[in-house]
């Protein structure tokens, strides 16, 4: 291990692909053609390693993964020590670094973030990495691994891995040895965690018919194979498909979580008939949804709004059921989120729902707030944390009626179950089949909570999204001034009418949601708010452009 040099980060600058190329840490870190990334990867490594050093030597993490991308790009996001996403404060500083275009504007953006946050270079730095199946990780990583050695950190490849595990594994470091500590940092304490938990959740239940897991041609095929080798075919049976981690082009392509909820429709490598269980997972494991056909063979979509609302109802009646109802639940979710779920939560279920920005980051601090947190977005991302506080009475709480020991048995199986650090796929997977075993419900029974109102969410291409600026959590628009009366009166004409823009934090372009009563005026409603955004937009064409 070589010292932090500034000398040799100047010396050692990987060249800008394109010299016009700007970039930009976002919602989901660096992300773009992989082609590009190359210089990106080597500031990452030095940025990694001055959070380490103004974190005292903490261990911070690094992902390369483009999620539910195809397969051509990539992308790289750092993991803060308790594996939360990086702070944001620092996102500008990646941003400031990834466009310095040779080693003197380097070294110059560099010694502004050492004495803006009081960095002493001279304190170790500890960075452990992982990446995705993308063909073009192994590059990446090479890149990745020289903005390492000159800043002189520690550094530890995990090799592939799902986000989540990677999320996992940086708590587990930082925690080991206190009594805090979080798991074994390995793939295998991974899953020994996860399954324990999972075989107490479930113990004294019949299993349930075996469930089908799309795995987007990705890690999480892989990762999955490892796991269920620690769960027995009579306790969770499980049937891998889109597991092609080496097909050239494979990758998320017509599979995936995201496929399956833009498009509203089974994978066309799955066979399915009625009764039959299904899961989606996307590219890196940290997004699931689950669907089904009914009798008459029509899809039905159980997304992140229906988990939320499943998780929410069990943990109320545990909660209850163990007498500890001074602990609170609360659930988060953002303005995507089905206008009939919110209606779910608050009306039925009678739980504190609170509506923030897209973006795990942003729900996750939300979900910080509650005793017990349940965060999840529409599409698939999000899990429940537990606060020390709650943590504590889970565990110190002495039972006085076999009902009351054996729901908070339950629930300390759920605090171990659930990934605390960000959402999981394989944990999210885990905690739906923990409850529909101990309610026997088919995807069916699950589905009855509530019906969700038709949606529709498209995408208008305009010359410059950044001009749309929006409050409230997403849900009105501040900016160009005039639009939200405009989306006001258009919303007005249609029951249970409710719809929103954003610019993406992703593509270049904005986001128009619609829902209301019926398919017919969902549709018109999106495409008439996307044609108030077109003309406020200065559009691109000469009309909207929908997808
Ligand atoms: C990223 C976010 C996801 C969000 C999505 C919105 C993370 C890890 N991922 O994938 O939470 O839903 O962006 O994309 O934060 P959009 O801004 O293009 O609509
Ligand atoms: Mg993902």
């Amino acid at each position: 291990m070589s010292a932090f040099s500034l000398e040799s980060i100047k010396n050692n600058i990987v060249p800008h692909k394109y010299e016009d190329f700007v970039y930009a840490y976002g919602t989901a870190g660096f992300r773009s053609k992989a082609e590009v990334l190359d210089s990106v990867m080597y500031i990452v490594g030095i940025l990694a390693a001055l959070r380490s050093k103004k974190l005292n030597g903490a261990t911070i993490g690094v992902m390369i993964t483009a999620s539910h991308n195809p397969e051509e790009d990539n992308g790289v996001k750092l993991v803060d020590p308790r594996g939360e996403m990086l702070e944001q404060s620092w996102e500008g500083y990646a941003t400031k670094m990834a466009n310095a275009k040779d080693g003197e504007s380097l070294v110059q953006a560099v010694n502004e973030i050492i004495s803006a946050q009081k960095i002493n270079i001279e304190t170790p730095a500890s960075v452990i990495y992982g990446h995705d199946t993308r063909p073009s990780c192994p590059d990446l990583v090479k890149h990745l691994e020289s903005g390492l050695q000159v800043s002189g950190a520690q550094a530890k490849n995990y090799g592939v891995l799902t986000t989540p595990m990677l999320h996992y594994l940086v708590r587990c470091l930082n925690t080991a040895g206190t009594s805090d500590a979080y798991g074994e940092p390995s793939a295998e304490g991974y899953y020994k965690k996860l399954s324990d938990a999972y075989k107490t959740a479930v113990k004294g239940y019949a299993r349930l018919s075996p469930l089908t897991v799309d795995c987007a041609n990705g890690v999480g095929a892989i990762k999955l194979r490892e796991f269920i080798q620690h769960i027995p075919e009579e306790i969770l049976a499980t049937n891998v498909i889109n597991d092609q981690t080496t097909t050239l082009g494979a990758l998320n392509k017509n599979c995936g979580a995201d496929y399956v909820k833009t498009n509203q429709r089974a994978p066309p490598t799955a066979t399915i008939a009625p009764g039959d269980r299904f899961c989606s997972y996307d590219g890196d494991a940290d997004r699931i949804v689950y669907y089904y056909v009914d009798k008459d063979n029509v899809f039905r979509l159980l997304d992140g709004d229906k988990i939320a609302g499943l998780a929410a109802m069990f943990i109320m009646e545990l909660v209850n059921d163990a007498g500890i109802d001074s602990v609170k639940v609360g659930v988060v979710q953002t303005a995507y989120a089905n206008g009939s779920s919110t209606r779910y939560l608050e009306k039925v279920l009678k739980v504190p729902v609170s509506c923030v920005a897209t973006g795990v980051k942003h729900l996750h601090h939300e979900a910080e707030k509650y005793d017990i947190g349940v965060y999840f977005e529409a599409n698939g991302h999000g899990t429940v944390l537990f606060s020390p506080a709650a943590l504590n009475t889970i565990k110190t709480t002495e039972a006085k009626t076999p009902a009351q020991n054996r729901a908070l048995q339950q629930l300390s199986a759920l605090t171990e179950l659930i990934n605390q650090t960000v959402g999981d796929a394989i944990s999210d997977m885990l905690l739906v089949e923990t409850i529909l075993t101990n309610r026997q419900w088919s995807l069916d029974a699950w589905d009855q909570a509530y019906t969700d109102l038709p949606n529709r969410l498209v995408k208008v291409v305009v010359a410059d999204r950044t001009i749309f600026k929006t409050t409230n959590a997403e849900r009105q628009v501040v900016e160009p001034a005039g639009l939200q009366a405009e989306i006001d009166a258009i919303v007005a004409k249609y029951s249970n009418g409710r719809s929103f823009v954003r610019a993406s934090g992703t593509e270049d372009a904005v986001r128009v949601y619609a829902e209301a009563a019926s398919r017919a005026e969902t549709d018109e409603l999106a495409y008439k708010v996307a044609q108030a955004v077109y003309d406020r937009g200065s559009g691109v064409g000469s009309r909207p452009l929908l997808q």
